[in-house]
């Protein structure tokens, strides 16, 4: 919810190096404390801002280029400064914004710290990027699309992602609030079903990676196949049995669906401490899997303890036998040889179809946080229960303005 009268900035840009860093500043009081510390090129050099009149700020939609002034006049920082509030809002019918604008300063952490101990001292509160999303008024679904887009690590992601900050889910709620309103209380449980199973098979793979546990006997090429996922040389590979002690973690893309995988030490009695530890290591991490790829080898085949393993992790675990260059493929179960990558595009999607992913078309409306999903499942039981008018509210709340962090 927007806080009116309330002025605060954040730095969005990780802090450390760089080039450019960008503050991003919002509210009332953010112009009258620019006139103070903004200096435009154009201006004539050396002359402080007069306090009581200040510099010109670049008109809504414009910039400028110019200096952050300390309170003597003396430059901190070279800036481009943007007023990002569209020329035309506040027309009728358009919400009321805020005053928001853009400094682009040196990226470096000195400077950084200049213009955001100026912002300060012209009493501006400094609040991390998420809280000022708040600030300016955006709707929950606009704030969570945001903060996910900062960390989506697969152009599939990004691509949904930015399709719900254009409005794709806001627009799928319209339907639903009219017919709840309306009465027609099926077909808005019917809407919010097909919702749901976006969720189910798209959404939440984007905001909580499945984390895949690569497990079998020592030796049968679980550091390859990681290796060969990830496209990179991320664990020791060699053919000596035990080479893998503790647990290797990567983040990966499967068609673009971001996961975590995990390579593991080889499950077995362990020749010494250090081998049993990791063993250990690795069953910790057979319980914390969404998903276990339990690599056989093709030229050994499978024994008594591979089956109880297998038959211990039920839905969760996937057989996959690996080295199928060096024998044939004994069962059933998707074969690869990691070593030459024979197998391993049919391996992905058996992957992804055992994990319940489906592929949405563009522009389709997916909810992508667990929150969301969770007001949805409440809307379809309010509804289902004849309670339409806080089904109707509930989804209000979806849609709104209320930060979900803080209720
Ligand atoms: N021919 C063939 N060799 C493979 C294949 N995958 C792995 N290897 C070889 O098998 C040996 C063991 O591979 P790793 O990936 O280290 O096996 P691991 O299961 O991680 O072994 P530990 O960490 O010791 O449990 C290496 O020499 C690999 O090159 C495969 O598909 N075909
Ligand atoms: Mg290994």
């Amino acid at each position: 919810m927007s806080a009116p009268g309330r002025s605060a900035f954040a730095v969005l840009t990780p802090p450390g190096r760089g080039g450019i860093a960008v503050l991003r500043c919002v509210g009332p009081g953010v112009e009258p404390a620019l006139m103070a510390c903004f200096r435009p090129a154009r201006a004539k050099r050396g002359a402080p801002p007069d306090p009581t009149v200040g510099m010109p700020t670049p008109p809504a939609g414009g910039l400028a280029y110019g200096h952050i002034l300390d309170a003597e006049g003396r430059p901190l920082d070279e800036v481009i400064l943007c007023h990002l509030n569209e020329p035309a809002a506040g027309a009728a019918g358009d919400p009321i914004q805020p005053p928001i604008f853009e400094i682009n300063c040196h990226g470096g952490p000195a400077a950084v710290a200049a213009v955001s101990g100026r912002l300060a001292e012209l009493g501006l509160e400094q609040v991390d990027p998420d809280r000022l999303l708040e600030i300016e008024g955006r709707p929950r679904i606009d704030r969570d699309a945001r903060r996910l887009l900062r960390t989506a690590r697969t152009p599939l992601a990004a691509r949904i992602l930015l399709d719900q900050l254009g409005g794709a889910l806001t627009r799928a709620l319209a339907p639903v609030t009219e017919r709840l309103t309306s009465g027609r209380t099926a077909e808005a449980c019917e809407a919010v079903g097909a919702l749901l199973s976006h969720w189910d098979h798209c959404g939440r793979f984007l905001a909580d990676p499945p984390r895949i546990v690569i497990a079998g006997r020592p030796n049968v090429g679980k550091s390859t196949l990681l290796n060969r996922l990830v496209g990179a040389d991320r664990a020791i590979t060699s053919p000596a049995p035990g080479t893998t002690r503790d647990y290797v973690e990567a983040e990966a893309a499967l068609d673009g669906v971001p996961v975590v995988l995990v390579d593991t030490a080889g499950l077995g009695e362990g020749r010494d401490a250090l081998e049993r530890l990791g063993v250990e290591r690795a069953r910790g991490e057979l319980a914390r899997a969404s998903l276990v790829l339990y690599l056989l080898d093709a030229s050994e085949g499978a024994g008594t303890e591979d089956e109880a393993v297998l038959r211990s992790l039920g839905e969760r675990g996937l057989a996959v036998w690996n080295k199928v260059d060096l024998a044939p493929r004994p069962s059933g179960a998707p074969g690869v040889s990691a070593l030459l990558g024979e197998g391993v595009a049919a391996l992905t999607t058996a992957i992804l179809a055992r994990l319940g992913y489906q592929s949405v078309a563009a522009g389709d409306a997916v909810p992508f946080t667990a929150e969301q999903a969770q007001i949805l499942a409440d809307v379809r039981q309010l509804a289902r229960t004849g309670r339409a008018d806080a089904a109707r509210r509930a989804l209000e709340g979806l849609a709104g303005g209320a930060p979900l962090s803080e209720a």
